[in-house]
């Protein structure tokens, strides 16, 4: 495996360990670890999902296509009770190289909240050489998102170092953030905010392409619905 991607499964599981209430959820093991092979192609994807005070549903995927693509996938989606941004990182690797790399904390509500914002502030932002352009549907994202396609080694661990920024300030948020009703108006639109997200993410036509050239069309369908955007 690619060592960004390897370094980067060891930072969150390392931050998913240090909470202290964070629980494995239980999923039908067959979604959860999938292996095939198709000619001679080796295939799997693992994935691993936790939930914990201040977030419904913690998903760390990776996997490997063939001798073509690594992805790392992984999405903290807040329970709508706490104001909470997600925190979502998506790296896909395709032949060795890194193409495209994204990191971001992404509002559930008209735009992150001042608190978050004062904190996104602080940050240092690398400049990275060659920066990508977000798509249409990527409308959910705040502005602070990075989406870059790392040059060379320095860049990565500048990206590796941006994830641990924002992850820490995810985190730092649950012991700061009260509990909302989960009938309050907040809380509803919150709810709404990450529906859109999900809907969002699902017309990313690049998942579902590469997923249905591996495992058919219908799988990857009821695996972006069910697995990885189901709210
Ligand atoms: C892009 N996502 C991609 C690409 C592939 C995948 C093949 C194209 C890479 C490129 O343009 O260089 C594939 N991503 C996957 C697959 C999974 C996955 C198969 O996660 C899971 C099995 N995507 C997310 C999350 C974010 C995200 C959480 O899952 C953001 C936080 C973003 N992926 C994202 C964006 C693009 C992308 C913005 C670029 C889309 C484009 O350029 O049109």
């Amino acid at each position: 495996m690619h060592p960004l991607l390897l370094e980067t499964i060891e930072l969150i599981k390392n931050r998913i360990n240090s909470l202290s209430d964070a629980k494995p959820l239980t999923v039908d093991p067959k979604s959860t670890e999938i292996y095939r092979k198709l000619n001679n192609d080796e295939l799997f994807i693992i994935n691993e999902f936790y939930q914990a005070k201040g977030f419904r549903k913690i998903h760390l995927e990776v996997a490997k296509l063939g001798k073509s693509f690594q992805i790392l996938h992984c999405v903290f989606f807040p329970d709508p009770c706490f104001e909470i941004p997600i925190f979502g990182v998506d790296l896909v690797i395709s032949f060795d190289n890194i193409s495209a790399a994204i990191v971001d904390l992404s509002p559930v509500g008209k735009q992150l909240s001042h608190q978050i914002i004062s904190r996104m502030e602080t940050l240092h932002f690398p400049k990275f050489k060659e920066p990508r352009i977000i798509p249409e549907w990527g409308s959910i994202f705040s502005p602070y998102v990075c989406f870059i396609r790392p040059v060379d080694f320095f860049e990565e661990k500048s990206f590796l170092n941006l994830i641990e920024q924002y992850l820490s300030i995810v985190l730092s948020l649950v012991v700061m953030v009260r509990k909302d009703d989960i009938n309050s108006s907040d809380t509803i639109s919150r709810f709404k905010y990450q529906r859109l997200y999900c809907s969002n993410q699902k017309l990313n036509e690049k998942t579902r392409v590469i997923l249905s050239k591996f495992f058919g069309s219908s799988w990857a369908d009821e695996y972006i619905d069910k697995i990885l955007f189901a709210c």
